[in-house]
């Protein structure tokens, strides 16, 4: 396979910015040189962790990953106590890589740790010459203290990325992604909208999911552009980097869509942010029409909406010269087999706007399989077609319109996909929670908010709101707490003592 980063190699600009997060600013140069060197610190290692926090540290850590052909496991540095131990028994990973000012949880003492290192002393300016002396590195780079870029690895198939994902029940899987796969996903977005080394991408997407670790760094990377991870998503810093900061693009889930909705009126600085950029892109969660209309009301631009899934990456987007389209998520990408599949499993053709199906994609932009699961990795194919979950229609244009999911236990909330029994087992921990139930609910912010059912052990005194949140925050992460606790005095549940969600006040 040829480099996953031309720009860092051969006849790139060295001195062009690739990065900017917050204070930490790295030119092509200083990141290969960065990379280069921790590259070969973590040479061999079957799997890496990186503390996936917004910052420069995570971008470095992740493309030494990819130049020494080994499989990155990004954490969510917000992750709790039950979570991280699942996901570091699962992944084993043999080392850690982190900011040096980075403090780990104690769930991580038994990793050993690799500082992440923006500047290595000793590294020179980095120059690239083929490798003639079978050095076993594609590029010498030389200078004071040469640094070294390893030869990446030939075999497409060999993983880059493993990113834990929920499902409806028990701990969230890992899902295997090759760089085949993002690469092909990567390249057929830039077709797609033709996005180029000239682009300068912002967004404040966290960096342990696919949206913004795959589309939000690896993506401008492989151009050879520009990214500016804002840190923190601010009404503030999407007006200062895409208005006078020269930003081109954005990424957002909705959540940050409506929330610059929201802000637009009253806001010409914003206004003229969003309308001088060259493409505004939406996806992980649906953008309600209204959203949408506010934004072009405002702006005249139209958000792009695109949809794509851990296990797939990018499957469809809307073209963006071909007019708005609000409520649909466009068409298939260059390379993506779409089909609707019936619940017998028969094959629906019509473009008729109205015939429901399951969406099944196939394509090299599929993920190898959930780490050490096979089982699940083979329920979650048809034949070589993967099931979505996703419920759809195509329009007669072959636009391809979501209109909901197949499993009601999985929730999106801000863009985030959450199982609904991973929150359950965790409130059930709670020593004051005798029986729990968890649905979503719609939610104007979040597109989806958590609502916790508990039977409380002691109806007389219940735990509060705020200490069950806290301890689901603590236990899983701070997105998974629930933020609405109904009491009952029992769940509904049927003969077989199964709980009757749709039964629950005000649900299904
Ligand atoms: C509140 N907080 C608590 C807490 N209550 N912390 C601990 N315990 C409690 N009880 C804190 C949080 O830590 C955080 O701190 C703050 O309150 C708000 O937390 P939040 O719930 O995360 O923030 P919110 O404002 O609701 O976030 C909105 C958001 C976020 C849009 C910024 O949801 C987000 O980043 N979403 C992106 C999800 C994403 O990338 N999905 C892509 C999946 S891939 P602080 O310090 O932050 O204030 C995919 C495929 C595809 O879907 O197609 O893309
Ligand atoms: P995740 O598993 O976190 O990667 O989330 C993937 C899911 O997000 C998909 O199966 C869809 O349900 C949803 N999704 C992603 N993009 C969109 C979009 N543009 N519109 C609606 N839903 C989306």
């Amino acid at each position: 396979m040829s480099a996953f980063f031309p720009a860092l190699t051969a006849g790139a600009d060295p001195g062009r910015t690739a990065v900017r997060c917050g204070a930490d600013t790295l030119t092509y140069e200083g990141l290969a040189r960065a990379a280069g060197a921790l590259a070969d610190r973590i040479a061999g290692a079957e799997r890496v962790a990186v503390w996936a926090t917004s910052g420069a540290h995570t971008v470095v850590a992740v493309v030494a990953a990819l130049l020494a052909g080994v499989p990155a496991v990004p954490l969510n540095p917000r992750t709790g106590e039950r979570e991280l131990a699942h996901v570091l028994g699962d992944s084993t990973p043999s080392a850690v890589l982190a900011g040096p000012a980075d403090a780990l949880p104690a769930g991580l003492d038994g990793v050993s740790r690799i500082d992440v290192d923006l500047a290595p002393a000793g590294a020179g300016p980095v120059r690239t010459v083929p490798d003639a002396v079978g050095t076993g590195h594609d590029d010498v780079r030389t200078g004071p203290g040469p640094v070294l870029l390893p030869a990446e690895p030939d075999d497409p198939e060999v993983p880059a990325l493993v990113v834990y994902t929920s499902g409806t029940t028990g701990p969230p899987k890992g899902v295997v992604l090759s760089r085949r796969a993002v690469a092909a996903s990567l390249d057929a977005l830039a077709g797609a909208w033709s996005w180029t080394a000239d682009d300068v991408l912002v967004h404040a997407l966290p960096l342990f999911h696919v949206h913004g670790l795959v589309l939000g760094v690896l993506g401008p990377l492989r151009r050879g552009g520009e990214l500016r991870h804002l840190g923190a998503f601010s009404v503030e810093g999407v007006t200062r980097e895409l208005g006078a900061g020269g930003g081109t693009m954005l990424f957002g889930v909705p959540t940050m869509y409506h929330r610059l909705a929201d802000a637009l009126a009253g806001d010409p600085a914003l206004t003229g942010a969003l309308a001088g950029a060259r493409l505004l892109v939406s996806g992980s969660a649906a953008l309600p029409v209204h959203d949408h209309e506010r934004i072009t009301a405002a702006t005249g631009r139209t958000v792009v909406e695109r949809y794509g899934m851990t296990e797939t990456l990018m499957n469809t987007s809307v073209l963006p010269d071909g007019g708005p389209r609000p409520g649909t998520v466009g068409v298939p990408l260059a390379g993506v087999g779409l089909r609707l599949v019936d619940d017998d499993g028969s094959v629906l053709g019509a473009y008729d706007g109205e015939t429901v199906g399951e969406v099944q994609v196939r394509g090299p932009n599929l993920f190898s399989g959930y780490l050490g699961r096979p089982e699940a990795t083979a329920a979650a194919f048809d034949g070589d077609w993967f099931r979505t979950g996703d419920m759809a229609v195509r329009d007669p244009d072959g636009a391809v319109r979501l209109v909901g999911r197949r499993a009601t236990d999985l929730i999106k909330s801000g863009g985030y996909k959450i199982g609904a029994g991973e929150i359950e087992n965790a409130l059930l921990d709670h020593p004051g929670v005798r029986e729990a139930a968890v649905t979503g609910e719609p939610d104007p912010d979040l597109g989806e908010r958590i609502v916790a059912w508990v039977v409380p052990v002691d109806p007389g005194s219940p735990p509060t709101d705020a200490e069950l949140a806290a301890h689901v925050a603590e236990s899983l992460a701070p997105h998974k707490r629930p933020r609405v606790v109904r009491h009952l005095d029992a769940l509904p549940r049927n003969d077989m003592g199964k709980i009757l969600k749709k039964a629950l006040p005000g649900a299904g």
